[in-house]
């Protein structure tokens, strides 16, 4: 990474707050001339950053904003990220959409935060999602599936992802079933799915996707350190976050729209070659039982398929798996 870049990467990892010239030159080992040089080219290239006196160098939010002025350049949908609306904080962009998409928000509106308060993911465990650092988003969408087929949304999206960040990233994520994306063994991003549904019927779908982009081991909390990653941890690139995002809607919208014509059949040869637990040994814990096994691939549905020791095939709907 260049000393300009790793400059960027701090402004942006700061989260607004002011980062001390002097600081920067130190951990860098350059001058702070040197740093001051970056932040002029940094400027040139459309980083708005205030010099604060005694207090150092501040990026303004809109440089790595995810608002529809800044996406709009990579989209490349019909649908899908056309209608955005963003917040500087919230507690979850779940509880927003679901509220939008009770009120009968379009297909593809999606939510986007720089912060949560209060992110989830599966049975109300908590999503690390620390201001500026990653994309916390939820994507409403309004598909023609029952609620059987639902869950096939949560692989879908996840090959999405996989293939944005191979794009935009140079990374090649693996997807744990049901919902992970891990890169070196440790989670990079984590999807959300939730369901507003007739008896019969789908009305929406709510696709929460976590994504840590920003983030040095340092900013997880305790628990996550050993088991969370994050694409500047992994490249050493500053990604914007815009660009993205664009790249995530882009692959949705071309995955959902071949799902829903040719079902989910294409789609799942596709999970299988990007899935790290087909042929492992693995133990999948249930709310109220515990299967280990070998990891056979996913059904025709998109359930996991493990086959116990005795050879028994059990389908599960959804599970928290850890490969052995
Ligand atoms: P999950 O239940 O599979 O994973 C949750 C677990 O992941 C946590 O218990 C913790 O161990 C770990 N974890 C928490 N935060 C992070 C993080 N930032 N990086 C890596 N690991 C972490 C996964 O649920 C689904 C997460 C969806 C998050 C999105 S963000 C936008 C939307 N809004 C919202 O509240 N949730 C979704």
């Amino acid at each position: 990474m260049s000393t300009k870049d790793k400059v960027l990467h701090d402004l942006l990892r700061s989260g607004g707050e002011p980062v001390s010239g002097q600081q920067m030159a130190d951990a860098l080992g350059v001058s702070r001339t040197a740093i001051w040089k970056c932040i002029k080219e940094l400027e040139s290239e459309g980083y708005s950053i205030e010099s604060v006196r005694k207090k150092g160098y501040v990026l303004h939010r809109r440089s790595d904003e995810i608002t529809d002025v800044r996406l709009s350049p990579y989209l490349e949908t019909e649908r899908y990220g056309r209608i955005v609306h963003t917040y500087e904080s919230c507690e979850t962009t779940q509880m927003i959409a679901h509220d939008k998409a009770q009120l009968g928000a379009d297909e593809g509106t999606l939510i986007v935060t720089d912060e949560q308060t209060a992110g989830r993911g599966r049975l109300m465990r908590p999503w690390s999602s620390p201001n500026g650092q990653g994309i916390w988003m939820s994507l409403i969408i309004r598909p023609n599936l029952s609620m059987k087929e639902a869950p096939q949304v949560t692989l879908v999206t996840a090959v999405a992802i996989v293939r944005a960040l191979e794009t935009v990233a140079s990374i090649d994520p693996v997807i744990k079933w049901p919902n992970d994306l891990l890169v070196g063994g440790k989670k990079i991003a984590g999807i959300l799915t939730e369901m507003q549904a007739d008896p019969d019927q789908v009305q929406a779908l709510i696709v929460g996707i976590g994504l840590n982009v920003h983030q040095q081991p340092s900013d997880f909390p305790d628990e996550l350190k050993d088991e969370a990653t994050s694409i500047a941890i992994e490249t050493g690139e500053t990604i914007e976050r815009a660009r993205l995002v664009a790249a995530i809607m882009n692959e949705m919208e071309r995955f959902i729209d071949m799902y829903e014509k040719n079902g989910f059949e294409p789609i799942k040869l596709l999970w299988e070659s990007y899935a790290v637990t087909t042929g492992q040994r693995i133990r999948a814990t249930l709310v109220d039982e515990v299967i280990e096994g070998i990891a056979r691939g996913i059904s025709d549905d998109g359930l996991l398929q493990i086959e116990e020791d005795d050879g028994t095939i059990r389908s599960l709907y959804s599970a928290d798996v850890t490969l052995q």
